[in-house]
């Protein structure tokens, strides 16, 4: 009998998964999760059964761009995966992104989509990518009262029938550009009531999109984010060919190889204003702090997709006389991760929460600010915690982990987009420098911050809550009073330190109710064990010091 190493198989997704079944009976009252819990059973039944194996059937398959026809027309057709074609139409079907749109749960709506999210992304390879855009794409026309342009393409992209649903692109990053996007040098030339724009966008994402929202400089604009204008452009004409857009070429990428990513040029594509001439950045903001929640999310699934394969196989495989899962130090590290995964759950979903306030209830200015430093916080913290799990949970495979056809490596390959995409971990981190600025977000953070405290009632949770909350005084304290460039070097430390603290005081806030209605001890283990991984990371800086590291030359 030859030996093999039993291939790890996954449940349903949502049955299996007590974070997010325990989190929606703590926030949505009975009635309604009652009301909607089906469709999450039957979501998970396809993420862990039929779409689990599609995924590692269709492991090989990429999107094929072909930029000519047998007859010499340029057509840049681009071909999606058989898996990425069915996610389409299931992302439709079941109302990825329609929930939001249609609030039949009121502020509560985002939570039940996201819930859906945290089921449907690492099922679909990322999927979420294209539906990421035209959520923010939704919601940037939204916030921009711009009523022609909702009456056209609102009822698209939020639709649930697959033969009307539209996705959209979110056209920004230039070869000049990347973060600093006022540096984009396409230009808009105004045709009567239209524009035209000219120019090359260089990593254009899901670019089979029908519709985006890109940037263009009108000219005569200034330079810079000031300057910019934001735009909507349909991708097709009438005759269903690709209206003055070139495609170039599909990025080879690191990982998200389902994604088409493409490179463009704009020449003369017809595009209408969004939201004046000017402002652009100011204007795409809406979409860019929805595409960071759903960054959130989605670094946060791919974590429970990592545990869950690793939990299952630890089960089955027997080395050194034992199941993996009765060896203390196997057990420790998955436990370790675990910790990670619920914590970064409720800090994801905790942006979800406050989006969702603000488009039903409103949110105060105070919420406001809250939202704007908490979206990029929960982002960058959830994103490095993907790329540091899924690289443990392919360890815990030992060789198999590093194996293609196991579907692993790709689960490492696409967590690490999460922290490039939609804002870099340090590009985040000064934007949360920024969201101080307000003066206000602090204050609604300390306020948040003693209510989830004082809801800890028993006493080893109490010991918890009391480090989260001496780690965000250090942080406030520090930033209080650093200026310049050390405060720049800190901002990662700081985001970091703010965002770890305040995820465990939410999980403190989870275990207390877990505890009381479930007597249920492991998110209370799980708070234990993330306050031991580390929440403190303010450091004094020495900003020569790490000149001379960083540049390894003499101060
Ligand atoms: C799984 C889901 C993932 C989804 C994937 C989708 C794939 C899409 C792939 C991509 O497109 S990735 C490219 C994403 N690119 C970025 O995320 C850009 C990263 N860079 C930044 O975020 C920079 O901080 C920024 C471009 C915003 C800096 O530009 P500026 O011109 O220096 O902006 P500035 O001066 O800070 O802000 C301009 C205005 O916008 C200000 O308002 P005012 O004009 O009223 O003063 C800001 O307050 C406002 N603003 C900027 N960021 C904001 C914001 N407002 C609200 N929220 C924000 N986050």
């Amino acid at each position: 009998m030859p030996f093999n190493q039993p291939a790890p198989e996954l449940g349903n997704q949502y049955s299996d998964d007590r974070v997010l079944r325990s989190y929606l009976a703590r926030v949505l009252p009975p009635g309604m999760l009652a009301a909607i819990e089906r469709e999450l059973v039957e979501l998970g039944e396809l993420a862990g059964g039929e779409l689990y194996h599609l995924q590692i059937a269709d492991r090989l398959n990429e999107p094929v761009h072909t930029p000519w026809d047998a007859w010499g027309n340029r057509i840049d057709q681009i071909e999606v995966s058989p898996l990425w074609k069915l996610a389409e139409r299931l992302a439709a079907e079941r109302g990825l992104i329609a929930t939001a749109y249609e609030r039949r749960n009121g502020r509560h709506s985002r939570i039940h989509q996201f819930a859906l999210v945290h089921l449907f992304t690492p099922a679909t390879d990322v999927y979420s990518c294209p539906l990421a855009m035209t959520d923010g794409a939704a919601r940037a026309l939204v916030a921009s009262a711009n009523k022609q342009l909702i009456e056209r393409a609102l009822p698209h992209l939020t639709s649930r029938d697959p033969a009307q649903f539209w996705t959209s692109g979110q056209w920004m990053t230039e070869s000049t550009g990347g973060s600093d996007v006022g540096l984009s040098e396409t230009t808009a030339k105004r045709e009567g009531s239209r524009w035209r724009l000219f120019g090359r966008k260089w990593f254009t994402s899901a670019a089979t999109s029908q519709m985006a929202l890109t940037l263009a400089r009108p000219e005569g604009n200034p330079g810079g984010g000031k300057g910019l204008a934001l735009f909507y452009v349909e991708t097709r004409n009438a005759g269903g060919q690709l209206d003055n857009i070139l495609v170039h070429r599909l990025k080879d990428k690191f990982g998200t190889r389902k994604v088409p990513t493409a490179e463009l040029t704009l020449d003369g594509t017809p595009a209408l204003t969004v939201a004046g001439e000017a402002d652009g950045v100011r204007n795409i903001a809406p979409m860019l702090n929805v595409t960071r929640t759903w960054n959130s999310v989605s670094a946060v699934s791919y974590m429970r997709r990592g545990l869950a394969l690793a939990r299952d196989y630890a089960k089955k495989r027997v080395a050194f006389g034992a199941p993996l899962a009765e060896k203390a130090l196997h057990v420790d590290t998955l436990a370790g991760l675990q910790a990670e995964y619920e914590a970064g759950f409720h800090l994801a979903f905790s942006a979800v929460e406050l989006l969702g306030r603000d488009e039903t209830d409103g949110l105060d200015a105070a919420g406001k600010d809250l939202m704007r430093l908490l979206t990029p916080i929960a982002k960058l913290v959830t994103g490095k915690q993907s790329v540091a799990v899924l690289s443990e949970v392919l360890e815990s495979f030992g060789g198999a982990g590093y194996v293609e056809d196991t579907g692993l490596p790709a689960l490492l390959r696409d967590a690490q987009v999460f922290p490039i995409w939609e804002g870099t971990t340090n590009v985040l981190s000064l934007d949360v420098l920024r969201a101080l600025q307000s003066g206000s977000a602090l204050t609604a953070l300390q306020i948040e911050i003693e209510t989830l405290a004082s809801g800890v009632r028993d006493v080893r949770l109490l010991e918890c809550a009391k480090s989260a909350q001496a780690a965000l005084l250090r942080a406030q304290h520090w930033v209080a009073k650093e200026s310049g460039d050390p405060m720049e070097a800190g901002a990662r430390r700081f985001a970091m330190t703010v965002g770890r603290a305040f995820a465990l005081l939410l999980l403190c806030r989870q275990a207390q109710w877990s505890l009381d209605h479930e007597k249920d001890q492991r998110a209370l283990y799980a708070a234990e064990r993330f306050a031991r991984n580390g929440v403190d990371m303010i450091a004094t800086e020495d900003v020569a010091g790490s000149k001379a590291l960083a540049n390894d030359s003499k101060p």
